[in-house]
């Protein structure tokens, strides 16, 4: 699915703004079909943003089930005779669109774009009506998965309920990315497909261009930065070489543009595209990570879409802050915890030559009850299998051609010892590489088992490692982090002879608190744990990357282990450095050593 580009032949119309909104408090939204007429006693909520902050009202916060969103919109009479679509960035979870009445669309699954063809329905040259309704009940059968716990005794009252989630951030829900409407020609460019490697100088673009509409001859041609032709082709698919390439590199990002034209026979050009690309290449060992066949360490924290107020809803202001902290940090990766990120948070680190392990939302596939399996029909089934492929399927459509993005994540601490954790991990890491044979597969996983016990590993190129001494384990020992870490991650290695990203290693920390000698929840404490863990990595040389835990505080559901949220973060959540922002910095700008 392209990103919605405005050009020659395309119109892009922004419906951010000020929706109407409706919380849907006792689930009769659908049956009274609210869809029909404008929505009443609504409130104002802006979109692109999380709702869950932005009243007074508790119930708003924490309201399990649906919300209605809707809003007017023109459609120009010049549209007429267009292709006309809608198009949601993301819908936290699973939405389903009206237009003027009439269903046009429904999604599952939160983070990832949907759109609808709505040119017959739409009125030209007047006013037209969306309604949206958003879900965000979390079940087995989704990612994340969750359930609901009904209670039934004296202490609750009469059905009452709670959304039981095992993942650590706030379940924010919502329209949080824009929406917006397109124009294209009908016969239009549908999507564009790039693979680019190099070999020696030169580039090899192996690229495909997909249509629909009626036949049209489809022409490409490759530009650089400086807009000159390097390349071009009259086929719609094929391999174009770029001589002298210049090669996309981290820290160091350079950006072709792929521009296909779709001409039909009347010889009227009737829709153009023009794709970015990096030219490099990616290629694993058993001990390291090749990035244009040089040697590279991840370092960086994982973050996560977050911010107050507007919960996870998308803000360029921020996400520009961010990348410059990150550059500041000197951070050269970051991982798409735990979900994948805004189309644009991408944009920008191809632009900037950010690394990126894009990750999908599953998240917590753990059972709630020791006792009984992970994998089974009751929990994470054949049905999560299939949703979690189709998932894997649409992000690798969205971002498929981004050069940041060096590796898929196909999920985040799972339960990997039951035997079935293999067969899940492997048939989903197996659909990951059929639809992308270029990019390494990882998986996540956090559990402090014995390397045989791990049942997914066998399918990863990488293996991804969360681990918490001192923290979670052996709480207060920062002495013991050191020797913790050699001697439990040598054997991972010696048994899958595969190279290991420490993905999260991290203490909460309370900003302004401090105590020397370091104690818990102190900048101090903070640092040394981030200090003593890199002595460790010094010392293994199949470590090929660190990323703390976390970039920023965010949001969580409400705990006995969480202040106000996750403290976890080397900025704050308004993004001023800790003491760790510092220390970090110290330890990035130097030249990498190992012992
Ligand atoms: C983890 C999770 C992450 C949590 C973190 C923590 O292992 O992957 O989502 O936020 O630990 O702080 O506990």
């Amino acid at each position: 699915m392209l990103y919605p580009q405005e050009n020659e032949t395309r119109e892009v119309k922004d419906l951010s703004g000020v929706w109407n909104f409706r919380v849907d408090r006792h689930s009769t939204g659908r049956d009274e079909e609210w869809f029909r007429q404008p929505l009443s006693d609504t409130m104002p909520m802006p979109v692109p943003a999380s709702y869950n902050d932005l009243t007074q009202d508790i119930t708003i916060r924490d309201h399990i089930g649906d919300v209605w969103y809707e809003r007017t919109f023109y459609v120009p009479s010049s549209w007429r005779g267009k292709r006309v679509s809608i198009r949601f960035s993301s819908a936290e979870h699973n939405a389903v669109a009206w237009v003027n009445g009439r269903e046009v669309v429904a999604h599952k699954g939160g983070h990832l774009p949907f759109a609808a063809d709505i040119s017959d329905i739409v009125t030209y040259g007047a006013e037209n009506r969306v309604t949206v309704v958003v879900n965000n009940i979390l079940t087995w059968d989704t990612l994340p998965p969750g359930f609901i716990r009904t209670y039934d005794d004296m202490n609750h009252p009469p059905g009452y309920r709670i959304q039981e989630i095992q993942f650590d951030f706030f379940n924010y829900s919502g329209l949080s990315r824009p929406v917006v409407l397109t124009a294209t020609s009908p016969t239009r460019i549908e999507d564009i497909a790039i693979r680019a490697n190099s070999e020696g100088c030169t580039g090899i673009v192996d690229y495909a261009v997909t249509t629909t509409g009626d036949s049209a001859r489809i022409t490409v041609r490759i530009l650089d930065e400086l807009g000159r032709e390097v390349a071009a082709a009259a086929e719609a698919s094929g391999t174009l070489k770029i001589e002298n390439v210049t090669l996309w590199k981290p820290g160091q990002a350079y950006l072709y543009t792929l521009e296909a034209k779709a001409t039909v026979s009347t010889g009227a050009v009737v829709d153009i595209y023009r794709e970015t690309f990096g030219v490099r290449t990616v290629r694993v060992t058993d001990t390291q990570f090749f990035i244009n066949d040089e040697p590279f360490y991840f370092q960086g924290c994982c973050k996560h879409e977050d911010m107050d107020l507007k919960g996870r809803g998308l803000d360029h202001a921020l996400n520009i802050k961010d990348f410059n902290l990150m550059n500041w940090i000197g951070a050269n990766s970051f991982r798409t915890s735990h979900y994948p990120y805004s189309e644009e948070i991408l944009q920008l680190a191809d632009r900037t030559g950010m690394v990126i392990i894009d990750e999908s939302p599953a998240v917590g596939m753990r059972s709630d009850n020791p006792a009984e399996p992970t994998y089974s029909e009751e929990r994470i089934s054949s049905r999560t299998l299939a949703h979690h492929k189709q998932v894997m399927r649409e992000l690798i459509t969205r971002d498929k051609n981004h050069p940041c993005v060096v590796m898929w994540s196909v999920g985040n601490e799972p339960i990997v010892n039951e035997p079935k954790a293999g067969d899940y991990w492997g048939e989903v890491v197996a659909e990951t590489r059929r639809l992308d044979p270029t990019r390494p597969v990882t998986l996540v996983i956090g559990d402090v088992v014995k390397p045989a016990e791990c049942h997914p590993f066998q399918h990863v190129d990488v293996m991804c490692i969360n681990r918490y001494h001192s923290w979670y384990s052996d709480p207060g020992h920062l002495e013991l982090i050191e020797l913790q870490t050699v001697a439990e991650l040598t054997p991972w290695h010696e048994h899958f002879q595969k190279p290991l990203i420490i993905s999260e290693y991290g203490a909460d920390t309370i900003a302004g608190f401090h105590a020397d000698p370091p104690v818990m929840f102190s900048e101090e404490y903070q640092v040394a744990m981030l200090e003593n863990f890199h002595k460790g990595f010094d010392r293994l040389h199949f470590v090929i990357g660190e990323h703390v835990w976390n970039f920023a505080d965010f949001a969580t559901k409400q705990g006995v282990s969480r202040v106000i949220g996750n403290k976890k973060g080397v900025f704050t959540r308004q993004r001023q450095p800790k003491a760790a922002a510092h220390a970090l910095r110290k330890r990035w700008s130097e030249p990498r050593k190992k012992i």
